[in-house]
């Protein structure tokens, strides 16, 4: 697939969550230089997979980074869960509707959401510009033979999708119909920017250090015929008791997304994978590595291969001391 002229390739970066000085090593890492407050390289452009915002230390930095890029030109960026989460955290909700925001203040979404709120409370206006622009990002891109999703391509959701805003960038009223569940557009946000999960079966619970406590497991979605939850399990936390030789039910096997190993390469982010970056199939490259959990923070230099190489990953490593100061490094806060 051919190359837009003059352009080597894309680099494309996973989860930041606020760790804004990586960021800024991994693009120096990359070759891209600081010209007038915009990061640069002569010959690519950068892809961001979302989740710029939340939990890390030096959030504005690391939206401020992204965003001059995209305004400039020399990137391009789609829409994380936690983007999203902040929108609707923010947005009142229209007047009848049962809730007052159209993401409830209740202490799991407080927490989620509270570094951010912490490092931009000095700077409200250039919150709410933020907000706004959060809005405008598309769900999905599709560009020179290669395709980026935060968490899940599902392709019938994304034609749909794509049919009523052809540009993959909702609108207010979208926003304010996917806090019902249900409807299609609770369908595409959840889908797309939260991946496929599995409820566990009643009366088992996973239980993370952070006090959060899951009553599903996050699912991948390229396994062709799937047997049992550990053919699809795709999170850091173990599956408790035996439930990895559970078979799925027929009904559990409905939820799941499919995508061929045909369909052009697919770029996403996160899953909290660990360790160093491997690829789960040719076509597919997971670029989310725990950064804010002192993990990595990784990208993926595409240059138009129809099959992904493992040796095209560059990373940066994160130190406890790389973000000094900021105490929530442990791998605990595993949220969404
Ligand atoms: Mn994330």
């Amino acid at each position: 697939m051919a190359l837009q002229a003059g352009l080597d390739g894309y680099d494309l970066i996973g989860d930041v969550h606020g760790c804004g000085r990586t960021l800024v090593r991994l693009l120096e890492k990359l070759g891209y230089r600081d010209e007038d407050g915009v990061y640069r390289h002569p010959r690519r452009k950068v892809i961001f997979l979302g989740d710029l915002i939340d939990r890390g230390p030096n959030i504005r930095l690391a939206v401020s980074v992204a965003k001059r890029m995209v305004d400039a030109g020399e990137a391009q960026i789609v829409m994380g869960n936690h983007e999203y989460n902040a929108l609707a955290y923010c947005l009142e909700a229209p007047s009848g509707h049962a809730r007052e925001w159209l993401r409830d203040h209740n202490p799991r979404n407080n927490r989620i959401i509270a570094r951010t709120l912490e490092q931009f409370h000095e700077y409200p206006l250039e919150w709410e510009s933020y907000l706004a622009w959060f809005l405008t990002l598309p769900l999905c891109l599709e560009l020179d033979g290669m395709r980026v999703v935060h968490a899940c391509w599902d392709e019938p959701l994304v034609t749909r999708l794509l049919e009523r805003y052809p540009d993959g960038r909702i609108d207010r009223e979208f926003l304010v119909e996917s806090t019902r569940h249900g409807s299609f557009a609770h369908r595409v946000m959840d889908r797309l920017t939260r991946g496929t999960q599995i409820p566990l079966p009643p009366g088992v619970e996973i239980r993370s250090g952070d006090g959060f406590t899951r009553r599903s497991f996050r699912t991948h979605f390229w396994c062709r015929n799937p047997g049992t939850y550990g053919d699809v399990v795709f999170q850091p936390d173990n599956l408790p008791h035996d439930l990895e030789d559970r078979p799925l039910s027929d009904a559990e096997r409905e939820r799941l997304s499919w995508y061929p190993e045909t369909a052009p390469p697919l770029f996403i982010g996160h899953y909290w994978c660990r360790g160093v970056p491997a690829l789960p199939r040719a076509n597919i490259a997971c670029l989310d590595y725990s950064a804010v959990k002192c993990g990595r923070l990784v990208a993926y230099r595409w240059d138009g291969e129809e099959r992904l190489d493992a040796d095209r990953f560059v990373w940066v490593r994160v130190t406890p001391e790389s973000i000094a100061g900021f105490s929530d490094v442990t791998p605990r806060a595993r949220g969404e």
